[in-house]
């Protein structure tokens, strides 16, 4: 009885060394080698290629090595039946905010746009902006903006953030829902996105959306791709209603070179590189819900099937 790992970039051999260190008991494979399909129990899964989970009549749950399960959901030929389980855990957390937290500070410092200066030899000071002078929206409360809000708030930023139910978080202004959305909206200088990916929330960050933030907005994706609309964000950056754009996450990864982001002066993009499953943290949990399996224990990290997260 086994684990397989499916995912399409090269760090099958890093996962797999990590849980020989952690359960040398159990046997994983890697689904480009020879193994026994009826024997696999677990697949690991990173944005695998739809339909590779086909071959394994026996699987007794899905795992996504990330904190989204979105790529699972997208696969229609996956068995639908079985749980899907997702990663929690603090230090994916904390490299969240620390990435988050250098893009705010490399905005209000203006550091992107004097790294434009040097490459023309332009010696052009602006005025900055302090912690005090801006608020903070995140949309999105849970594992990763959970910790965002508070970290933010040990940093002196005034802080607010938006989920499907309130949240009580010290210092943090809670809004929940799309009645309490327009407010949280208007009030937020930097937007966030930790969503989810799902039928609710794709094309999120749109024109509608970006209308509602109050003039000279900054928007930061680190979510998916799927949340944004990319011609509504080129739309509202060339109208000068938002300042500026930070960009982890793209609806095509790597995005195509013919994609205007890449020249758009505004816009500062990274190659989904926030925050990244460090094998030697996750995989004991990987392995602990494989051992709540074995003994017919409830699995941790379920995400709800209805929901999609
Ligand atoms: P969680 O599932 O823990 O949190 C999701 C949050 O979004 C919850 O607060 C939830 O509300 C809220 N939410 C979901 N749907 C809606 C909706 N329709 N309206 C309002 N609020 C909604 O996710 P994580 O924090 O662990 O991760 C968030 C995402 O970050 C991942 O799904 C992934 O896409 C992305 N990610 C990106 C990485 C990168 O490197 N760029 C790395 C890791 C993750 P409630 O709590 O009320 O249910
Ligand atoms: C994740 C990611 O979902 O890295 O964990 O995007």
């Amino acid at each position: 009885m086994s684990i397989v790992i499916i995912r399409q970039d090269d760090k099958i051999e890093s996962w797999k060394q990590a849980i020989h260190r952690v359960a040398p008991d159990i046997p994983v494979y890697s689904y480009l080698e020879t193994h026994p399909r009826d024997a696999i129990e677990v697949a690991l899964l990173w944005k695998h290629p739809i339909g590779s989970l086909e071959p394994y009549k026996n699987l007794k749950y899905i795992a996504s090595s990330g904190a989204g399960v979105d790529f699972i959901f997208e696969d229609e030929q996956r068995p639908k039946e079985l749980p899907i389980t997702r990663v929690i855990d603090n230090l994916l957390a904390a490299d969240m905010s620390e990435h988050v937290i250098a893009l705010i500070f490399n905005y209000l410092k203006n550091l992107d746009s004097y790294r434009q200066d040097q490459n023309g030899k332009r010696w052009q000071p602006t005025s900055y902006q302090r912690i005090g002078d801006v608020k903070i929206g995140i949309l999105g409360l849970g594992a990763l903006g959970k910790n965002l809000a508070e970290t933010l708030v040990k940093f002196g930023f005034q802080t607010q953030g938006w989920s499907n139910s309130t949240k009580y978080i010290d210092n943090v202004n809670s809004f929940a829902g799309a009645s309490e959305l327009p407010n949280f909206l208007s009030s937020s200088n930097i937007l966030v996105c930790l969503l989810p990916l799902t039928s609710l929330t794709r094309g999120i960050l749109n024109q509608s959306l970006f209308a509602q933030l109050p003039q000279d907005a900054y928007l930061i994706n680190v979510a998916r791709g799927g949340h944004l609309v990319d011609a509504d964000l080129i739309a509202f950056l060339d109208n000068g209603h938002l300042s500026g754009a930070s960009l982890d996450v793209f609806h095509e990864e790597p995005l195509a070179s013919t994609h205007p982001f890449w020249e758009h002066k505004k816009i500062l993009m990274t190659p989904h590189c926030a925050s990244v499953s460090d094998t030697d943290s996750v995989v004991p949990q990987v392995i602990e819900n494989y051992r709540r399996m074995k003994k017919d224990e409830a699995l941790r990290h379920v995400v709800a099937p209805d929901k999609g997260y």
